[in-house]
């Protein structure tokens, strides 16, 4: 691991164990960007590639399910799962709000996020941990293939779920932008990476991205200036 960057101006730094391409990460990412917190963060790299998210140090360390993205604390306090992580950082400072404020907005933007998790990026990340050559062999320790596959065809059904519900409103949990949109979008963002198509009668999916890829905290992202 090494630090690539690092800009904290007197507050208390905060690391964020980081795979800058990553469609999670990415989820963090947007997050900071929205809420203009980049300069308080370090991004410490993790390079998936050579299975780093697997060493016995950062696991015992940093976190148990040896993924990315991690927020660590000054305090050496460590939240892994980007919907953590992001709950976290839309209480430090106000606008945008991207959790919601009501119990209503709450509601619906963390059920909204859960499901873009389970229909769509968690989905298409297990067929890319197995219906494809994933990290590389010194990685992926397990595959199953006809499980991957499955996941596939599960998130080839989010997309239409997603596009249903952005047939009706302007967001995917309603009339802001939210935590939910950030996910739906790593979902895309994943999706692209494994040649996983947005069928073309998903019209209203697809006008949505096109817009979402014009936020500032979005196109600035390594996850499309590479592309
Ligand atoms: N539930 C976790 C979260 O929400 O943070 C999932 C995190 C996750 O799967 N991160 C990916 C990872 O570490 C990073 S990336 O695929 O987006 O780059 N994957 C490595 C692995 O071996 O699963």
């Amino acid at each position: 691991m090494n630090t690539v960057a690092m800009a904290v101006d007197g507050e208390p730094a905060m690391k964020i164990y980081d795979f800058p391409i990553g469609p999670y990460p990415t989820r963090v990412r947007i997050a900071l960007a929205e809420k203009n917190l980049q300069s308080r963060v370090e991004f410490v790299m993790v390079d998936l590639r050579k299975g780093e998210h697997k060493d016995p140090e950062f696991i015992a360390g940093k976190n148990y399910s040896g993924t990315v993205p991690v927020l660590e604390l000054a305090d050496g306090t460590c939240i892994a799962e980007c919907t953590a992580i992001t709950e976290y950082l839309d209480a430090l400072v106000g606008e945008p709000v991207l959790t919601g404020s009501t119990a209503f907005e709450r509601g619906m933007i963390h059920m909204m996020s859960k499901r873009a998790e389970l229909e769509l990026l968690d989905a298409i990340s297990v067929y890319f941990h197995h219906g494809t050559p994933g990290l590389g062999p010194l990685v992926e320790q397990y595959q199953n293939r006809e499980w991957g596959l499955r996941q596939r065809d599960k998130a080839l059904r989010g997309m239409h779920y997603f596009d249903d519900v952005l047939r009706k409103r302007a967001y995917v949990a309603g009339d802001a932008f939210s935590m939910a949109d950030i996910t739906v979008i790593a979902g895309l963002i994943f999706a692209d990476i494994v040649d996983l198509a947005v069928p073309a009668e998903c019209t209203a999916l697809l006008a949505w991205y096109e817009r979402m890829k014009m936020r500032p905290s979005v196109k600035s992202q390594p996850a499309f200036v590479r592309r």
